[in-house]
């Protein structure tokens, strides 16, 4: 099963990207130390004749009513199988090969929460992928970097471990559930080490009572930290909150968002595993000189607890 769908995925990537129904996009990777960690900046200049997705809310109801969806109906080149209630496309515009996407077949908004189910079929198709190396990623909400408002779930298979790995690694004596923070992070977010007796099974819809379990416990936190900070009165955050949240087979970890970009720099999920995209060379100097820590600061959500002076 794992080979057979691995062996489709690889023939239906090369045979879209033959056709030109998925563009593959060239990039090259810069480390950018700060804060231990050595950030990967991604520079990819043909992403600048990508159209742009990003909508504003307004734009979104315009949208939903005039029915422009990517994911209904889907590109038939980029239709890998059905999975339950979900299809699974390749990522149209990618810039890692065999990216991605398992979307809700039914219209489900992007805004939403996730369910267990959700999470077991991206768990399935983690461990179809590559066992140990892949990232799974939800941006949530307007200001979280994502450009589709129908439900949708993106998968990475990796070659290396992740930047934000470093941190997670000096993490390792955490017990597999207890909420942690990073010290080197003052915004808001919450991450949690995984159970691998409790994700040893085969049965997905097991693991994804699990992980939907785990995914809730971070999510109280998060807003819980929200609350504290709007009783502050610093920020004016909406409600949904928008955020990103990110899952690999062996943490967890959300973050609320309070903005989209820094200056001209977008920022979703993967920002937060330490993964950032550029399109100008002139964003990548910019990313170098101001450092990517100062980048998430911005679009992130203060943390009260770090800023005495907003409680
Ligand atoms: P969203 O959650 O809405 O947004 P996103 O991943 O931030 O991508 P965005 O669309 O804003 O593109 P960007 O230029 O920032 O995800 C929507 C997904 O649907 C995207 O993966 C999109 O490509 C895909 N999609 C859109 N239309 C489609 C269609 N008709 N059929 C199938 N899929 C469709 O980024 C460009 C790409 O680079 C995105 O895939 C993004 O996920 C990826 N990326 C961003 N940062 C990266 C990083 N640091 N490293 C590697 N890849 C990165």
């Amino acid at each position: 099963m794992q080979t057979l769908f691995k062996a489709s995925l690889v023939e239906k990537y090369e045979r879209a990207l033959s056709t030109g129904e998925l563009l593959f996009t060239e990039s090259t990777v810069t480390k950018v130390p700060d804060e231990g960690v050595e950030f990967e900046v991604r520079f990819a200049p043909s992403l600048l004749k990508k159209p742009s997705g990003a909508p504003l809310l307004g734009e979104v109801l315009n949208s939903i009513e005039s029915k422009v969806d990517p994911f209904a109906p889907y590109n038939p080149s980029l239709f890998l199988e059905e999975y339950g209630p979900y299809v699974v496309l390749l990522n149209k515009y990618c810039v890692i090969p065999y990216h991605i996407l398992v979307v809700t077949k039914e219209f489900e908004k992007q805004t939403d929460p996730l369910f267990p189910r959700d999470l077991g079929a991206v768990w399935h198709y983690m461990m179809q992928i590559q066992n140990k190396k892949s990232i799974a990623f939800y941006n949530c909400g307007e200001a979280s970097g994502a450009s589709q408002f129908h439900k949708h779930l993106q998968l990475i298979p990796l070659a290396d471990n992740l930047p934000i790995e470093t941190y997670l690694n000096r993490a390792q004596y955490k017990r597999p559930g207890e909420i942690f923070q990073f010290p080197h992070w003052s915004f808001i977010h919450h991450v949690l080490l995984l159970d691998p007796q409790r994700m040893a099974g085969t049965d997905d819809q097991v693991i994804g009572e699990y992980l939907g379990e785990s995914f809730h416990s971070l999510l109280d936190a998060m807003i819980e930290s929200l609350r504290t900070q709007m009783n502050a009165n610093a920020l004016n955050l909406t409600y949904p909150p928008s955020y990103n949240f990110l899952v690999t087979p062996t943490w967890m970890l959300i973050v609320p968002r309070n903005k989209e970009k820094f200056e001209q720099i977008s920022v979703n999920s993967l920002g937060f595993a330490g993964m950032l995209l550029v399109k100008s060379q002139e964003d990548l100097e910019f990313v170098k000189k101001i450092g990517v820590t100062k980048i998430l600061n911005e679009v992130a959500v203060p943390n009260p607890a770090e800023n005495p002076s907003l409680l």
